[in-house]
């Protein structure tokens, strides 16, 4: 799956294939998992670490946000995936019964975006401060980074594709496990270099969603 998100992150390979190998993948690993030997001390209910997902309210939109479970649980998360159309209480609560150290919303509708939005200031009233993802074709990285930002109390990220949010738990597991993550600040210490704020962070995404071409990042007025 490294070698499969490498080829898609460089345009190599395309979307539907992307999905059967991690359909695969995934097959292969519920076969081979009770054969596999269990590692002393490793916290089997939560894996690499917790991870909880949903589309928001009034979206049916959920194949971007199986293949980031797909994704995420063949690394070795556990996923939550609340499923489609999901309020901003039934997220909380969710939240209030797993704990995940990561919450990710998907939306495909130009409207999911502005409940994204909304459902930020809500998690900061029920004191929720962990990380956010925000993914799906609708969002763009200027409106995550600057509007979502300005809304929420802990870190939002733009989930690109379905491999941004796992390059985002491999970096961010580790670190907080290091006392590196601060909820309000995101990585300090060595891991400070994987901060993403402002518009250093839109045009970084940008660059990426563009293929690398700068003079892109006008289309971001249009937002
Ligand atoms: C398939 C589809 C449907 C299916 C959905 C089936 C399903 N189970 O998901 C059905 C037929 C049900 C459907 C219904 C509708 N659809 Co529709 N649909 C699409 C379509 C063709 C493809 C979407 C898709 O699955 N793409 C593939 C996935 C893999 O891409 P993705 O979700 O964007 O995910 C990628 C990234 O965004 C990211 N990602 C996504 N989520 C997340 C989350 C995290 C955490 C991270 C890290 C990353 C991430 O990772 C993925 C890549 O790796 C798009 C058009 C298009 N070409 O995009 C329209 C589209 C999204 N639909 C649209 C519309 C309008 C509708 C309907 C309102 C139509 C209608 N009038 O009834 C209804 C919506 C009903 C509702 N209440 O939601 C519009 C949305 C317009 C807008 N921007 O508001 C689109 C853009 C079509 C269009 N051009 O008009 N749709």
């Amino acid at each position: 799956m490294k070698v499969v998100g490498e080829l898609f992150g460089s345009g190599q390979m395309q979307l539907p294939f992307v999905l059967q190998s991690a359909e695969t993948m995934k097959s292969a690993v519920a076969f081979l998992e009770p054969f596999m030997e269990k590692v002393e001390g490793q916290d089997e209910s939560s894996g690499k670490g917790k991870f909880l997902i949903a589309t928001v309210k009034g979206d049916v939109h959920d194949i971007g946000k199986n293949l980031v479970d797909i994704i995420l649980t063949n690394n070795g998360y556990k996923v939550i995936n609340l499923g489609i159309k999901q309020t901003v209480d039934a997220i909380v609560d969710a939240y209030n019964e797993h704990k995940p150290d990561c919450i990710a919303m998907s939306g495909l509708l130009v409207k999911s975006t502005a409940f994204m939005k909304e459902n930020l200031q809500v998690f900061n009233e029920r004191g929720i401060s962990v990380p956010v993802i925000l993914g799906g074709a609708a969002l763009t990285p200027k409106f995550v980074y600057e509007d979502c930002q300005n809304a929420y109390q802990g870190q939002v990220i733009y989930g690109k594709d379905a491999f941004a949010d796992l390059t985002f738990m491999d970096r961010y597991m580790p670190a907080k496990a290091e006392t590196q993550w601060k909820d309000e600040e995101g990585f300090t210490g060595e891991y400070a270099k994987f901060n993403q704020k402002g518009r250093k962070a839109i045009e970084q995404a940008e660059r990426e969603l563009n293929g690398g071409a700068p003079e892109n990042l006008n289309r971001l007025n249009l937002m």
